[in-house]
């Protein structure tokens, strides 16, 4: 085929992969933001609000809502990708089990026509799911079609873990996105739980006492997989940058041949989260 038959294919993600704007222009790689809303104004995370400022705001003021990207949105943006030459794209969202964002870019898909939209479930947030839209983004450049993305993103799906732990369990149970811990809720509370997502939703993965302990436990996790293949791995945190550097250079020390990056928990996950978040993230190169 000729440079001309080729289709030209787009990548989009939520702003909640937390792909810094720098980067994301490097790469071409178009961001529809979620919002949060804190006494009563609507902030556009990563366009309007960045997430140290977030954290201030919500340790003075009232506990912040969250929400996803309307329809309308999603539909700007690919009428934009349209009128800029692409034939498709390629949209990478948070989990559909925990954020409305997937059917959102799902129903904009629909009702744009002439350009072919395919959107991919993460059934993750954050950085790992921003490793998906840089993989994409990579891909896209190299000319391949959307459906060639679509089938390595879910391969990428089997090597993909991500954990994480919370400093208080009542954000994640205020706004719902705790789930299967209804029996342990009470005895949860008292400890650090380590925490996962399975089939889309967020459940505990194991009863840990404290920050260190999960921490330890979340790198024998990894060690299981390190040993397995190349790895890029994310340790991700709610504005504990220090921690999350310590944690970076001891886990280097560690696992030589896995590549780390340090990346954040911004405005909307960290509404459900709460400050003083760290998780992290890996997959097979
Ligand atoms: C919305 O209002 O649609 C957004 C809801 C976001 C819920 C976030 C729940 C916490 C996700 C933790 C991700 C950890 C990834 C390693």
């Amino acid at each position: 085929t000729t440079e001309v038959d080729r289709m030209k294919t787009a990548i989009v993600t939520d702003s909640t992969a937390y792909l810094p704007g720098p980067e994301r222009h490097r790469l071409g790689i178009r961001m529809v933001p979620l919002s949060v809303t804190i006494d009563g104004k609507v902030y556009e995370e990563e366009v309007g609000l960045e997430a140290d400022r977030f954290y201030d705001f919500v340790r003075e003021g009232e506990l912040p809502k969250t929400s996803q990207p309307p329809i309308g949105k999603f539909a700007d943006c690919f009428q934009a990708l349209k009128k800029e030459g692409f034939d498709a794209a390629v949209v990478v969202t948070l989990s559909s089990g925990i954020s409305g964002t997937f059917t959102s870019a799902v129903q904009a898909g629909e009702l744009v026509e002439g350009l072919d939209v395919h959107v991919f479930d993460s059934e993750i947030a954050c950085m790992p799911q921003g490793f998906y839209a840089l993989r994409a983004a990579k891909m896209a450049r190299n000319n391949a079609t959307p459906e060639a993305i679509m089938t390595e993103l879910q391969e990428m799906k089997k090597s993909l873990r991500a954990y994480f732990m919370v400093d208080d369990l009542s954000h994640l149970q205020r706004g719902g996105r705790l789930s299967g811990a209804q029996a342990l809720i009470g005895g949860l509370l008292q400890v650090k739980p380590l925490l996962h997502f399975k089939d889309k939703v967020i459940v505990p993965f194991e009863k840990i006492r404290t920050r260190k302990k999960a921490m330890n436990r979340i790198a024998e996790l990894l060690a299981q997989d390190a040993g397995k293949g190349h790895l890029e791995a994310a340790i991700i945190h709610a504005n504990r940058a220090e921690d999350a550097e310590a944690w970076r250079e001891e886990l280097s020390r560690k696992f030589p041949d896995v590549e780390f990056v340090v990346s954040y928990f911004g405005p909307v996950i960290g509404t459900h989260l709460g400050e003083g978040a760290m998780g992290l993230g890996w997959v097979k190169k």
